[in-house]
């Protein structure tokens, strides 16, 4: 059966940040500093789910999807990050997972999608190697609640994405601005990965995935500086996350002046390259780079997509960049490819309900038909794709963006946390109901 599905992340949707125990999450404390994300949003009520999940679960029966990609929140579990479980955490998920399995749709939960315990946090976040094996001990909590009716686990949600933005640049939490010192926040959340895989599988867990963000990397131009500009930022987007999972060893980093992987030990590999019944692959557009102007720290310099329509928040959309993705990822790793889950894909709009109460979202409807045709291409020429999962099913808070961005096929009046379908959501029931794959 081909997994048709939407996709959230706790605390973009959740609220409820300080109920039944929950403990608090770098994205607390990142929201609550001025100046950090815009108009000073904060997740603490968002899309107000914990309470209103039943609702939510609804809303996806009757637009005819067969799957649910959600997202745990750690400190709900764990709110000082080990030690005492909180067992209402536990309860929440397991009262919304018996809702999905009553209404027909299949769980896939994310265990970490970015909310990573504050207490761990102050023991160092991804930067400590021993987060790894919390990651694992959190895994083996969740699992051996849940694995009797989750068949799908997604470990990661696209670790470069949380590297770079949390840990390099600082516009995501915790905020930390290291630049290419962050490199082992890459190394520590694959090792977490690769340990919190075996504990799901000793508690039961069927299908095990990580999520990568990839992206098809273009040269700006045929010149030699812009090629091997546009080979090194392969190796730091796509490469450095999806060579250990899939083959067990890092890419050359040479280009960064590296030899090794920072805070690479003996055995690590070996543990983060745990067979996979998946690989999940968010996409959003490719990208463009050249040589750097001024040779800095970076051996490549961003160029700019352009020729090609753009979403809200300006990014490029080309539908046939996710085939050209998913057809070069079976290229590069062939038999070592498992089969792909798009976890994620969608489009922010300036939505807003008409006089008639109707979203018109017609450039969302005209970016999932494209990028779905994508997916049939990509199937047409080999790749084993398995699943769609839509971002989002409710508009939500888009991180540093709060609220600005929605990329919902439901609209959120957060005045009133009314639930309005957007003619995307009418046209997606339509679409699924007509065939049963791409
Ligand atoms: C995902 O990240 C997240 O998993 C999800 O939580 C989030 O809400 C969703 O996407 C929407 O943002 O500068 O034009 O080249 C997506 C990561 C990073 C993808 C920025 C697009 C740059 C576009 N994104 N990236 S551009």
């Amino acid at each position: 059966m081909f997994l048709w599905g939407t996709a959230t992340a706790s605390y973009q949707i959740e609220g409820a940040v300080a109920e039944d125990g929950r403990g608090r999450s770098v994205w607390d404390t990142f929201a609550h500093e001025p100046g950090k994300v815009k108009d000073g949003h904060t997740g603490d009520v968002a899309c107000d789910h914990y309470h209103r999940w039943s609702e939510d679960v609804t809303l996806m029966a009757a637009l005819g999807v067969n799957s649910y990609r959600f997202s745990i929140s750690w400190p709900r579990i764990l709110p000082s990050g080990h030690g005492a479980v909180n067992e209402a955490g536990l309860g929440f998920y397991d009262r919304l997972v018996d809702g999905l399995c009553a209404a027909g749709i299949v769980p896939a939960a994310t265990l970490f999608h970015w909310d990573l315990p504050q207490a761990l946090e102050d023991e160092g976040g991804w930067l400590n190697r021993d987060t790894a094996s919390r990651m694992a001990e959190y895994a083996g909590i969740v699992a051996a609640r849940l694995a009797d009716r989750v068949p799908i686990w997604i470990t990661l949600n696209e670790p470069f994405i949380h590297m770079v933005f949390g840990y390099a640049l600082g516009t995501h939490a915790p905020g930390r601005t290291m630049f290419l010192d962050a490199l082992p926040a890459a190394h520590h959340q694959l090792l977490g990965h690769g340990l919190a895989a075996q504990a799901l599988r000793a508690h039961g867990a069927g299908q095990v995935l990580v999520t990568n963000n990839c992206t098809p990397v273009w040269a700006a131009s045929g010149a030699e500086e812009d090629l091997r500009a546009a080979e090194a930022y392969d190796v730091l987007h796509n490469r450095l996350f999806n060579d250990p999972v899939l083959l067990g060893r890092y890419p050359d980093l040479s280009a960064f002046g590296l030899d090794a992987m920072p805070a690479l030990r003996d055995g690590d590999l070996a543990a983060i390259a745990q067979p996979l019944d998946g690989l999940g692959i968010n996409y959003y557009n490719p990208t463009r780079v050249r040589a750097p102007g001024d040779p800095g720290i970076l051996p490549f310099e961003d160029a700019g997509v352009t020729g090609h329509p753009t979403t809200a928040f300006g990014w490029p959309v080309v539908p046939d960049g996710l085939r050209e993705l998913l057809t070069g990822l079976k290229a590069r790793y062939g038999e070592a490819l498992p089969p792909v889950y798009v976890t994620e894909n969608g489009c922010s709009q300036a939505d807003e309900p008409g006089p008639d109460g109707v979203v018109d979202d017609q450039g969302r409807i005209a970016f999932l038909d494209g990028h779905i045709a994508a997916v049939a291409a990509a199937m047409a020429e080999g790749v084993d794709v398995r699943g769609y999962f839509v971002w989002s099913l409710l508009d939500n808070f888009e991180w540093a963006e709060g609220y600005n961005q929605r990329f919902g096929l439901v609209h959120v009046d957060y005045a009133t946390q009314r639930r309005t379908p957007k003619a995307s959501y009418h046209w997606l029931r339509e679409r699924i109901a007509a065939r049963a794959t791409p």
